[in-house]
């Protein structure tokens, strides 16, 4: 990313000198776990670009909406309902955030013990890093883990934010509660943006969001075939993109580059030797630039096949129905289809542990590798619900704890390896 973009970087209040630092790293970090991989497809060059712009012209086209006044709507969970914010006219973005820098001064509002994605998010707003949170009229939290819902309080003293409510069970009246909030949040944006949302409107970002989705469906669907025609580390690279990026630029992008892998799977071309032992991921969110444990895995004679995970198949596995007519139906499937979403803050998750176990099967893996952030409690304490479902079915796990920090890289490959010599 060039400096060429200075002065709109200024304009955001951005700190520059730390700025260009985390750039710096993140172009290494890029270069070392991306740009070394052999037989990469074509169409990862458009990931690539995209990337390397990624606080560059992306940034741009969002100022450049906000100009002509549209509103900027960032999001930290799949929870929030993106089709209420295209419908009114808005951008939406994930801001989850995958980098150390900026944690100490995190550390500052925040305890230690938190986990480092809440971390990273916070320093990334306190130490004047993210162009996207600088970029965002609204900030959408919620009620998720305990951990998140604290730290909005403490955000919302430096950005707007608005707080959705998400029931924890999925009894009828949960419902009924998620329902009067997605109406709750359907008033905020049409305040925000100004615009009215239409049952014209609405049915167009079903359609737009429902089409990204399909196209990371036929992702997943081709990458499950054996040989694996593209990389693990790949396939994550774009699920994480995919919340950054235009919708509709990204589908077609993506949908190219599926017809590339399509071409792979007919002439049987893997992008792993043959016997790479194919494992999948299950648990918590890897955001942007978390690409710790794939490159570890994909360095230790395995490859990854699929992520149970909101930047994986949780966040494109269920459509909205495309069957309702008027707006209070179409308000009722995007209720439904939200309150398919298994996150480990449900209690009892039960959906969760079908799903990975028949994902695990699908896929036909060695093995799942789980990984929960330090100091996450949802998903660390599931990960026992989630073995034993899987040793029921004869599939080996391992739980892994960690953060974004590299202290733990040896470490963990050693563990990564044994995992793999053992499911051999
Ligand atoms: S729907 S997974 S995106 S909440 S890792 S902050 S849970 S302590 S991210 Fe998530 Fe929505 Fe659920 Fe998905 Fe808390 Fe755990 Fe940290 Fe987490």
């Amino acid at each position: 990313m060039s400096s060429s973009h200075d002065a709109m970087w200024e304009k955001l209040n951005l700190d520059l000198e730390a700025h260009a630092g985390l750039l710096e790293v993140l172009g290494k970090f890029y270069g070392d776990i991306y740009m070394s991989q052999q037989g990469r497809l074509r169409g990862m060059e458009y990931l690539d670009f995209v990337l390397s712009e990624v606080h560059g012209l992306r940034i741009q086209e969002l100022q450049d909406a906000k100009a002509l006044g549209k509103k900027i709507v960032g999001t930290f969970c799949v929870f929030v309902p993106e089709e209420i914010v295209l419908a009114a006219g808005g951008i939406q973005v994930g801001l989850c955030a995958g980098a150390e820098i900026g944690s100490a001064e995190a550390e500052k509002v925040l305890p230690r013990n938190t986990c480092a994605l809440i971390k990273s998010f916070v320093g990334f707003k306190l130490s004047r890093l993210c162009p996207y949170i600088e970029s965002c009229d609204l900030i959408v939290g919620e009620t998720t883990c305990d951990g998140k819902k604290k730290a909005y309080e403490i955000f919302s003293d430096y950005s707007p934010v608005y707080v959705m409510e998400i029931p924890q069970m999925k009894n009828a009246c949960d419902r009924e509660l998620w329902k009067s909030e997605v109406l709750r949040f359907k008033n905020k944006v049409e305040e925000t943006t100004g615009n009215k949302i239409t049952t014209d409107s609405l049915k167009e970002a079903i359609h737009l969001l429902n089409d990204r989705r399909r196209v990371l469906q036929r992702l997943n669907w081709l990458r499950a075939a054996v040989p694996t025609p593209i990389s693990g580390r790949d396939a994550l690279l774009i699920n994480q993109i995919s919340f950054y990026d235009d919708p509709v630029r990204f589908t077609t992008k993506i949908g190219e580059l599926c017809d590339e892998l399509e071409e792979r799977v007919k002439s049987g071309t893997g992008v792993a030797p043959e016997g790479t032992t194919r494992l999948m991921l299950s648990g918590c969110p890897m955001a942007v630039p978390n690409w710790k444990l794939p490159y570890i895995i994909e360095s230790s004679g395995a490859i990854v096949v699929g992520e149970e995970s909101c930047i994986g198949t949780r966040n494109t596995r269920d459509l909205v129905s495309e069957a309702g007519l008027t707006l209070d139906n179409m308000i009722d499937d995007i209720v439904d289809r939200y309150m398919r979403i298994d996150c480990a803050c449900f209690t009892p998750n039960t959906e969760r542990l079908d799903n990975i176990v028949k994902m695990a099967q699908e896929l036909k893996v060695k093995g799942v590798i789980h990984y929960a952030l330090s100091f996450c409690q949802p998903y660390a304490m599931e990960a026992y619900k989630v073995e034993k479902a899987l040793t029921k079915a004869s599939i080996p796990m391992l739980a892994i704890e960690t953060d974004y920090s590299m202290e733990d890289v040896e470490q963990l490959k050693t563990r990564v390896e044994a995992f793999v010599e053992m499911t051999r």
